[in-house]
């Protein structure tokens, strides 16, 4: 009987990545909730750094053991638990599905983060207009690539027709990428998979409004 604990944040989309991984797994699981703007930001206090000293969120915690960066948590998941691999185990199918979700996760989101955008507004005297457009320039330059590569990659999901760690990427920064008011007309296909994504209940239930901390 897993006994899992969730630490995030409603819009985190690391966070979110971790719960639509956990509900495709039918995994119960606790949450509780790290608010990123609140006290100062709650992933700094010394309760949650101690846990993780990079002061972001998600953490899993599974027993005894703590883990973070949802990538390597979802891979944990996928190796620990029973229900669908989000990563394959082998073949020329795993390298694109890491690659691609990496292209998301890794190229695209941590440019976007928090910590960044305090960074910009406090030491380069960013104005809001400035970190917007930041935001947007970064998550489109991705979807660009992203849109080229899932031309032939895609079938019903981003690779083929399984769900895989690739959807599990998109769907956050699909709704990072509305929140900041990218223009998503310019992504068809992409567009195309998230709409069929978005109506899966362990992506319903993920989704950020849903979560007992939304908090708009
Ligand atoms: N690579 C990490 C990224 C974690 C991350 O960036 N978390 C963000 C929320 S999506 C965060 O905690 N931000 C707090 C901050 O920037 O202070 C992962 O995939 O888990």
């Amino acid at each position: 009987m897993a006994n899992l604990t969730l630490y995030g944040y409603w819009r985190s989309s690391a966070a979110y990545r971790v719960r639509i991984a956990l509900n495709l797994k039918q995994l119960d699981y606790t949450s509780v909730p790290v608010h990123l703007v609140k006290d100062g930001g709650q992933q700094h206090a010394t309760s949650y750094s101690s846990m993780n000293a990079s002061e972001l969120v998600p953490v899993l915690v599974d027993g005894e053991l703590q883990l973070n960066q949802s990538l390597s948590i979802i891979d944990y998941l996928d190796e620990n638990y029973a229900g669908p691999l989000l990563t394959p185990e082998s073949g020329d199918r795993r390298y694109l599905v890491k690659s691609l979700a990496q292209d998301i996760a890794i190229d695209v989101h941590p440019i976007n983060n928090l910590r960044v955008m305090q960074y910009l507004s406090k030491e380069v005297n960013a104005d809001d207009n400035q970190k917007l457009n930041w935001t947007r320039h970064w998550i489109e330059l991705g979807f660009h690539a992203l849109e080229k590569k899932l031309a032939s990659a895609s079938g019903t999901y981003c690779v083929g027709d399984e769900i895989s760690l690739v959807d599990v990427c998109l769907v956050p920064q699909v709704y990072n990428a509305e929140r900041f008011g990218v223009d998503m007309s310019a992504f068809p296909i992409i567009q195309r998979v998230v709409e069929v994504l978005r109506v899966h209940p362990a992506f319903v239930k993920a989704a950020p409004e849903n979560q007992p901390d939304a908090d708009y």
